[in-house]
């Protein structure tokens, strides 16, 4: 638990916490969720991997936008932030056919009014990527609604700023993963405004609980694609014949293992670095 601050929520995985009027902690457990159930076993160091991821991307981002990143802790699972005012839409963008864009396909021929071509594959590449806004539901799940229900929401111009900003985060991201082996294949943003009325992305920010990663090596589109972290997790719940209400089971020792594995083999091909050299100081991400 961080020092000092009012708790404030809970996402299933991570903690927000007031610091002062300015500034919140966001800390990142290592609890691991599955088919949307919080498992009883945690992954250690997963909070790491993902806070560590963020505060990478956020330094390497602030260009195409500002973040809520004000530091980055020594216990490497806490971001000190600035405190926004949330957008009542997240979005979600989009290069691959996953999900419940495929889904949406199946049933449309398009994706949340995005008309495609047809004869696309499960997990086929998109002809570009496509923004999907959404609407963060209290409980339970986000609810897609069209670009003119999220543009109503929260203003056009401030939409199009949404949406411009968006896609050129995912377009960044994807072109450096995809250079490192690992497909984007989408990603959530949640942003936000600061006091000035500026746009701020906030949250975490292209980590692997945020978006779709897949391993480039052995990509097949014509059906769902493993899953870059979680895949053993799945593979094991699903060999149980669990039926993927809460509780969900124990995880073996060596599912433990070679799913922590996978998260640090990630953070470390999308880093570049060491990540023994982020557990001895956090601060290596930022530099
Ligand atoms: C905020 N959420 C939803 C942690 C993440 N910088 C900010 N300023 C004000 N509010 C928020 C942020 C951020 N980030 C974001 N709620 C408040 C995501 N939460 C869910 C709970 O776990």
């Amino acid at each position: 638990m961080p020092e000092a601050g009012v708790h404030l929520g809970s996402g299933k995985v991570r903690e927000l916490y007031a610091l002062d009027e300015a500034r919140l902690l966001l800390t990142a457990s290592d609890r691991i969720s599955t088919f949307d159930v919080i498992l009883p076993t945690e992954i250690p160091d997963k909070g790491r991997v993902l806070t560590g991821l963020s505060a990478f991307w956020f330094a390497r981002t602030s260009d195409l936008v500002p973040n809520h990143l004000l530091a980055l802790r020594d216990d490497g699972r806490t971001l000190e932030c600035r405190r926004l005012v949330m957008l009542p839409i997240e979005v979600v963008v989009r290069g691959y056919l996953a999900g419940s864009g495929w889904k949406d396909y199946l049933a449309t021929g398009a994706v949340c009014g995005h008309a495609l071509p047809a004869g696309l594959r499960e997990s086929d590449r998109l002809p570009q990527p496509l923004l999907t806004p959404a609407t963060k539901a209290e409980s339970g799940h986000d609810e897609n609604i069209a670009a003119a229900t999220a543009a109503r929401l929260v203003g056009d111009g401030l939409y199009g700023e949404v949406e411009r900003v968006a896609l050129a985060l995912y377009r960044f991201a994807a072109a450096h993963a995809e250079a490192r082996g690992i497909i984007l294949a989408d990603t959530k943003f949640e942003l936000g405004l600061d006091s000035e009325g500026t746009l701020v992305l906030g949250d975490e920010a292209l980590t692997p609980d945020s978006s779709r990663f897949w391993p480039a090596l052995g990509f097949a589109p014509g059906g769902p694609q493993p899953s870059y972290d979680k895949q053993y997790v799945r593979d094991y719940c699903e060999s149980l014949g669990w039926d993927k209400t809460d509780p969900g089971p124990e995880i073996p020792a060596g599912v433990v293992a070679g799913t922590r594995a996978r998260y640090i083999e990630a953070f470390e091909l999308l880093t570049g670095i060491a990540f023994a050299d982020y557990l001895a100081d956090p601060q290596v991400v930022l530099r």
